[in-house]
């Protein structure tokens, strides 16, 4: 009997192996979850060198029944980059021992660091992101155009849930997930100072609890910031001369300013309600002419600069956009018609940190 394997047979295993790849692609994401919730960047961080495995589960006082279990995760989380595995010499001579360490990514779930993604992992990865997709044939199989998978399957809009009464702490988390992007801009912003000089006002429209503004401000204490949003997210908020805070529906009007920012806000709405928000934007820069201008901080698909890794992150949160609030990430063409559509003469995109672009528009 011949066992080598058939041409037939090895592309059988193949399609096999990149299927389940695929299927179980979410395990890696819950096991990062779970490091998040158990806190173990934060152990290694305060342990201050890489820490042995008896020395985690000391600190992270787990049961002495689950030191196999941390082992089995810590495996697959060094395996995929997001911890490092070395050794430690061993107490008095003994045996060098494996010990694990940070790495790049898992520096950024350190609470303590200014740059800590840790509130991202939570609210990303939170029920209410996951459980909508159990009704997405539901969703796809009934006429109701413009409802989001989040509607469908829960009966009201993710922003309706966020804002309730009842759901403050889900709001919270949202602001916090917000307001943690925003700190990773602060190198960037440094390096794109250029973008901000000469302004001597800036609206923040739908700027959350003020993260980025924050930093603008402290980079450019003349220049007038305002934090722009929702009653519900700012009317606690209270800044300074130069920041401050002002509650409104950027459906309806934005306060007048030399330039408007837009960070992470066009990718929450479709074309129509996103060439309603530029318009109003541009309303809103009219008053400094040609001088005026838009500032939007958003991904861009960019199939034909972008390895095909980064293409698929991409791709993935044009779906969760997509499911959360008919959202959308956008390719050149179609910010470019957006941009037009909503009456500028030109734009200027230039890359920013992360899978993020920066888009200057001029009226
Ligand atoms: N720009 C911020 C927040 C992005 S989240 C950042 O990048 O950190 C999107 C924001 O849009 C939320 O804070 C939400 O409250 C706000 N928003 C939603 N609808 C709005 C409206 N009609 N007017 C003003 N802000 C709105
Ligand atoms: C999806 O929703 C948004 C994110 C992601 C997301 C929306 C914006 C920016 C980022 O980060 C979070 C997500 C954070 C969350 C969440 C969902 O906290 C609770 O639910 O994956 C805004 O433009």
């Amino acid at each position: 009997m011949d066992f080598s394997t058939s041409n037939e047979e090895s592309e059988l295993s193949q399609a096999q192996t990149e299927l389940y790849k695929h299927v179980y692609n979410f395990v890696g994401s819950m096991a990062l979850k779970s490091a998040m919730e158990l806190g173990i960047a934060d152990a290694i961080h305060s342990h201050g060198k890489p820490i042995t495995l008896l020395e985690l589960a000391t600190v992270l006082n787990l049961h002495p029944s689950k030191i196999g279990v941390l082992h089995r995760l810590l495996r697959l989380l060094t395996h995929n980059g997001l911890f490092a595995r070395t050794t430690v010499p061993g107490i008095e001579g003994a045996e060098e021992e494996t010990a694990y360490g940070l790495t790049p990514p898992s520096k950024l779930l350190v609470k303590s660091n200014s740059t800590c993604l840790a509130p991202i992992v939570k609210g990303a990865l939170h029920s209410s992101s996951l459980d909508m997709w159990g009704s997405s044939k539901k969703w796809l199989t009934e006429d109701k155009e413009d409802l989001t998978l989040f509607e469908s399957a829960t009966g009201e809009s993710f922003w309706e849930f966020l804002n309730k009464e009842t759901e403050s702490d889900t709001l919270s988390m949202f602001q916090e997930a917000m307001a943690a992007d925003s700190n990773m801009f602060k190198l960037a912003l440094k390096e794109g100072m250029h973008v901000f000089e000469g302004l001597t006002s800036l609206v923040d429209v739908a700027g959350g609890r003020g993260g980025i503004s924050k930093l603008i401000h402290e980079a450019f204490p003349d220049i007038k910031c305002t934090v722009f949003d929702q009653p519900q997210v700012v009317a606690s908020l209270s800044g300074d001369e130069n920041l401050n805070f002002v509650a409104g529906d950027m459906f309806m009007s934005i306060p007048p300013a030399d330039a408007v920012l837009l960070k992470w806000v066009l990718h929450d709405w479709n074309d129509e309600q996103s060439l309603k928000i530029l318009k109003n934007c541009k309303e809103a820069i009219s008053g400094r002419g040609k001088d005026g201008k838009v500032i939007i901080i958003e991904i861009l698909i960019d199939e034909t600069s972008d390895d095909r890794e980064l293409t698929e992150l991409k791709l993935k949160y044009d779906l969760v956009l997509l499911s959360m609030f008919n959202g959308k990430e956008r390719e050149k063409k179609e910010w470019e018609e957006l941009i037009y559509g909503a009456g500028f003469s030109s734009y200027k995109i230039t890359p920013i940190c992360g899978i993020k672009s920066l888009i200057e528009v001029f009226p």
